[in-house]
């Protein structure tokens, strides 16, 4: 694969970060990363240790399980991996795994946001 995209990422893929002419960075978590080592204000993750591996887990929950339902629809919406029948009951999972995700989701962003309040801010 070639291209500039591919020069900078040998996945070819994004997100890619560019900062400057030497600096090309990707993986999402790594550029999260690197943002908040780059640009330390506004920190991008709470204070405490405890809050920041509960960030952690929910990045890391987001980038396995979470891809992984998107990524199986996105083989059955885009590439057509299945039809008929069998597409209709993936589709179904698929709509019922993300339900589960979604609330899975708000209910810990809920608990990021009440355990920052109870601290008396919005960073725990
Ligand atoms: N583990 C990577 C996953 C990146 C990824 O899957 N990128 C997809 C789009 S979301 C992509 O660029 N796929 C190549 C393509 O669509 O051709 C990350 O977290 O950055």
């Amino acid at each position: 694969m070639t291209g500039p995209l591919a020069q900078a990422n040998p996945r070819a893929e994004v997100p890619l970060l560019i900062d400057g002419p030497d600096v090309r960075i990707f993986e999402s978590t790594v550029i999260l990363e690197y943002i908040e080592e780059r640009w330390p204000q506004p920190p991008l993750l709470p204070r405490s240790p405890a809050a920041r591996a509960f960030a952690r887990q929910t990045e890391e929950i987001c980038d396995t399980q979470y891809e992984a339902i998107n990524w199986g629809w996105g083989e059955i919406l885009w590439f057509r991996r299945a039809e008929g029948e069998l597409a209709k009951q993936l589709g179904a999972e698929a709509r019922r795994q993300t339900r589960l995700m979604q609330e899975w989701l708000a209910d810990r962003l809920g608990q990021a946001v009440r355990q920052g309040s109870r601290r008396g801010g919005r960073q725990p």
